[in-house]
């Protein structure tokens, strides 16, 4: 078979960054085009081919797919759920523009395949919180959500109508070290373990008791690349996977952080984010996941921090 050359869309992000050096890794560094409306992240530099490029500007992706001889696209560039509320409008045209348009240039120049990232924001406060099915009431409350849940929508219809092979994760809360999280309400779970080691003590803007469903970065990376790399015939929903590793609560990350920093304080000053936290699931049921293509997480709370604290300690 020939040699796929992966373009991404939005690489400078919380998960592109990992993402593209994984990919970079399976791939060969030459044929993962990393790309991002600002300049080239610092861990990515001198690993692979890098552009500037804006996730909306339709002719010049479609001039890179063809000149790059591009096979498949990741596009992970979007406004994510806190930002997303400062500006509704900006959120919808962006979140949705960027993924119509790839969508498009899939069919138009016959891609192997697209991954694009949902969210559990898709749920809402009508959605059974605990253990939150894969199938099951969607009415999402944030821009970020309703983005989500119509770009589902939308690569379903370009599955069934032009058998474009699309795939989707629900991305829970996801915790990194090596890039640093923009404009979510599950970031509050990255800050704490800055805090803890830069001030010893972090004020949470989402309350005590605020269970949300969370995953390791590292996790995250492997789930994406092992849904993409799945044969076709396991691909069972043409709807996002849930997919899941852990749930916890402000204070079970402090307490988890009090193992290797006793001294460690919280205190909780809860904000707007409170509201969208509110409206989310608890806990994920990722079955499907787990019985389609075989998905497992590796990271639970306590070898995330150790993972987490010892790394950031090296890098701040
Ligand atoms: C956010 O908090 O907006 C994201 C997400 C759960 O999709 N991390």
């Amino acid at each position: 078979m020939a040699q796929e050359r992966i373009l991404i869309i939005g690489a400078c992000g919380q998960i592109g960054v990992e993402l593209t050096l994984a990919l970079r890794n399976l791939y060969g560094n030459d044929n993962v085009i990393a790309t991002d409306i600002r300049g080239e992240h610092e861990l990515l530099k001198g690993s692979g081919p890098y552009e500037v490029l804006n996730a909306m500007d339709e002719p010049s992706i479609l001039d890179l797919v063809r000149k790059e001889k591009i096979t498949q696209i990741y596009l992970l560039a979007a406004m994510l759920s806190a930002t997303g509320e400062k500006d509704p409008k900006r959120a919808w045209i962006t979140n949705m523009q960027s993924v119509r348009q790839v969508l498009d240039i899939g069919v138009q120049e016959k891609l192997h395949k697209i991954y694009w990232p949902s969210s559990i924001a898709v749920f809402g406060q009508s959605t059974p919180r605990e253990n939150t099915p894969q199938q099951t009431i969607i009415e999402p409350l944030t821009v970020y959500g309703i983005s989500k849940y119509a770009g589902e929508l939308w690569c379903q219809y370009y599955r069934q109508r032009w058998n474009l092979d699309v795939r989707s994760l629900r991305y829970p809360g996801l915790i990194s070290w090596k890039s640093e999280p923009g404009g979510g309400t599950t970031d509050y779970a990255v800050e704490i373990y800055y805090d803890a080691l830069r001030k010893g003590r972090y004020t949470s803007f989402l309350d005590k008791g605020t269970y949300l469903p969370m995953m390791y970065m590292d996790d995250a990376i492997r789930a994406t690349i092992e849904l993409m790399e799945a044969p076709s015939e396991q691909i069972k929903t043409n709807m996002a996977y849930n997919v899941s590793a852990m749930s916890f609560a402000p204070e079970e990350v402090a307490a988890s952080i009090q193992k290797i920093i006793p001294d460690f304080q919280i205190s909780y000053a809860p904000d707007f984010r409170q509201n969208i936290a509110n409206g989310w699931p608890k806990s994920i049921d990722d079955s499907n996941a787990r019985n389609d293509w075989g998905w497992q997480p590796d990271f639970d709370l306590d070898k995330m921090t150790k993972t987490m604290l010892k790394n950031l300690k090296t890098k701040l």
